[in-house]
């Protein structure tokens, strides 16, 4: 498996998008009869049609499509523009959850395992510019022991059951946007950012890959000649502040202004492709000029020590699922504002890209996770059977979970707001097994991005001691929740049990970031005495956290679980889902927002 070379599609000078969001047909394909009997060949044989992006589940009123198991079918029409003549035409999509195989008109063009990582393929070949064409798309969201993350169907006296072993629902479908665009057949694929600075002079090196396209694709009276690189650096202001020619190279940025937690600053990296004086493909990044780097027990954001406050989030909505709401980013972020966050986890997945380049805008600081949740089949009732087994998650599992990783780093290397990655949540680590299974997926991500740390979160069946996974990490991050799943009720006993572990995580030397802690809490509902679910006791939980991490340094971060409360599947620890939401699911504060707000509004980020 390789790296995947894509760039996101963008409007410039040289490239143009259409995009497909609106109401596509759709047909459930639980018998898996869609592929033999050619539904891709024809008008998808169905009287529903679903919007996207969203998942399909909360669309419609009925269980059969709530709870389906397997493929489901979308499909629509589009026009290509007839402008398209002799253009290079991309199909693109930015997830499919959790695996996809794409026909454009009968053709097939492409499958793409990973539900929360972009894939392309090249139409050209399969259009018609001045036609319309039918894209369909066979979307499945079977999770076995091969996929990340991973599940097991049960087959049962009523239809398939989907287990898995992470607590959030299964949601399935177009989750984010399908685009189709044009470029011209030379173009540019792919480009790496990275960047540093020494005293005032900061600096940008770059690496931009290119295809010359078919030789007769050249424009008429180059001869085909090989292009070049141009690339200009501009500032916020659209100043041009330096510029470079060939595919790599180094621009120094004098007076540099710095991306920095809370200062969003982001230069413009324009790449031109160019043969004989004609920019044949121009396309934008973003830039922004930061270090980050682990000194001891620091965590360094531009050699300052940053102390991560914020939140585990989930893509959840209502009616929406996982579908991508760019009226619900614009309105989280403004509370992550509010309430004094600077930084959250996109657990348990990689989110939209929006999310990531809106992060950038605003400065908040992203721990960027993957989509490896659940890897511990003792979590749930299974604790008969090992976790890494041939029978259960075992190489060509851990070969999955490499691309995933290999994916994760390829979309989003290139954002100053990622920090961190996250390679799993809650995986089992105490065993031979898992620590054969984790130590090459570190060296993964390391090889696919040198210049940021990498950590997994680790989970309270792991205590420190018992955890063979932490000692490849950069910086350890822990799940905990003394005083709710143990203790519970009991603040004063879990404070000391809390920090007694703590304290022997500390001696590790390295950053600590407490990336959940949090008490299910049903708003509305209050005591005086410390009462399990209400608003008081998820204040005095948040409290009594608050109290062990200020007397212990080696603590950088601390992240509530969970922003929001989210849906999960049934069951009777959960009321209408995780209700460890600092804010309701329609994003009302309870209580202990007003608490998080007023420690984090007066915290100096450092
Ligand atoms: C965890 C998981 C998270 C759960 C949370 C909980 O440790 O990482 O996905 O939702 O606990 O509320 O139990």
């Amino acid at each position: 498996q390789e790296e995947p070379i894509m760039l996101r599609p963008q409007d410039t000078s040289t490239r143009e998008r259409k995009n497909l969001d609106g109401l596509w047909r759709f047909a459930l394909d639980g018998d898996r009869r869609g592929r033999d009997a050619g539904w891709f060949a024809r008008r998808l044989d169905t009287d529903r049609e679903l919007a996207v992006p969203a998942s399909y589940n909360d669309l419609t009123a009925e269980a059969e499509v709530h709870d389906h198991v397997g493929p489901v079918w979308y499909q629509r029409e589009v026009w290509v523009p007839a402008g398209w003549a002799g253009r290079r035409v991309v199909l693109h999509l930015e997830s499919a959850t959790h695996r996809a195989t794409v026909w454009v008109g009968d053709a097939e063009v492409v499958s793409h395992e990973g539900g929360y990582t972009p894939f392309e393929a090249d139409v050209t070949a399969h259009v018609t510019p001045g036609q319309p064409v039918r894209i369909s798309v066979e979307v499945d969201n079977t999770l076995t022991f091969r996929s990340i993350p991973p599940g097991e169907v049960e087959q049962t006296a009523h239809g398939p059951r989907q287990r898995y072993w992470h607590d959030f629902f299964n949601y399935a479908g177009l989750h984010r946007s399908v685009w189709l665009y044009a470029t011209d057949p030379a173009h540019l694929t792919d480009v790496t950012v990275t960047t540093g600075f020494a005293g005032t002079d900061g600096h940008v090196d770059y690496r931009v890959g290119w295809e010359s396209g078919p030789a007769d694709g050249a424009p008429d009276g180059t001869g085909g000649a090989d292009p070049d690189v141009a690339v200009v650096l501009r500032d916020a202001d659209g100043a041009e502040v330096a510029t470079g020619r060939g595919a790599t190279g180094r621009l120094t940025v004098p007076d540099v202004h710095l991306w920095a937690p809370g200062d969003g600053y982001l230069y413009d990296l324009e790449l031109q492709l160019v043969r004989d004086g004609t920019v044949l493909d121009s396309y934008h990044q973003s830039v922004g000029v930061r270090t980050v780097r682990v000194d001891g027990a620091r965590f360094l954001i531009n050699e300052q020590p940053f102390y991560f406050t914020g939140f585990g989030k989930h893509e959840d909505l209502a009616v929406l699922g996982k579908g991508h709401s760019p009226a619900h980013l614009v309105h989280d972020v403004a509370l992550l504002e509010w309430i004094g966050a600077n930084s959250f986890r996109t657990s348990h997945y990689p989110y939209s890209e929006d999310v990531l380049d809106y992060a950038d805008r605003r400065g908040l600081v992203l721990i960027d996770e993957t989509a490896a949740v659940g890897l511990n089949l003792g979590m749930f009732g299974r604790r008969d059977q090992p976790t890494f087994s041939p029978d259960t998650i075992d190489d060509q599992t851990r070969e999955v979970h490499a691309q995933a990783i290999r994916e994760l780093v390829a979309r989003d290397r290139n954002h100053p707001c990622v920090v961190l990655w996250s390679i799993a949540n809650e995986p089992e680590s105490r065993t031979a097994e898992a620590e054969a299974y984790f130590r090459p997926l570190f060296d993964v991500a390391r090889e696919a991005d040198p210049t940021r740390p990498v950590g997994f979160v680790n989970v309270g069946l792991a205590p420190h001691g018992q955890c063979r996974v932490s000692q490849f990490c950069d910086v350890i991050m822990l799940n905990r929740y003394y005083g709710w799943y143990s203790y519970t009720g009991d603040l004063a006993a879990a404070e000391d049990a809390w920090e007694a572990e703590l304290r022997d995580w500390a001696g590790e030397g390295k950053p600590i970031i407490v990336t959940e802690y949090g008490a299910d809490t049903y708003p509305g509902l209050h005591a005086t005495t410390p009462t399990p679910w209400t608003e008081e006791y998820q204040v005095a939980y948040l409290d009594m956290n608050h109290r062990v991490f200020d007397r212990i340094a080696e603590v950088v971060g601390e992240q509530v679980w969970n922003f929001a409360d989210f849906a999960t599947t049934p069951g009777i620890i959960r009321v209408g889902g995780n209700k460890k939401g600092v804010f309701t699911r329609d994003r009302q504060p309870k209580a202990a927002a007003h608490t998080l707000r007023a420690r984090w509004r007066g915290r100096v980020a450092g």
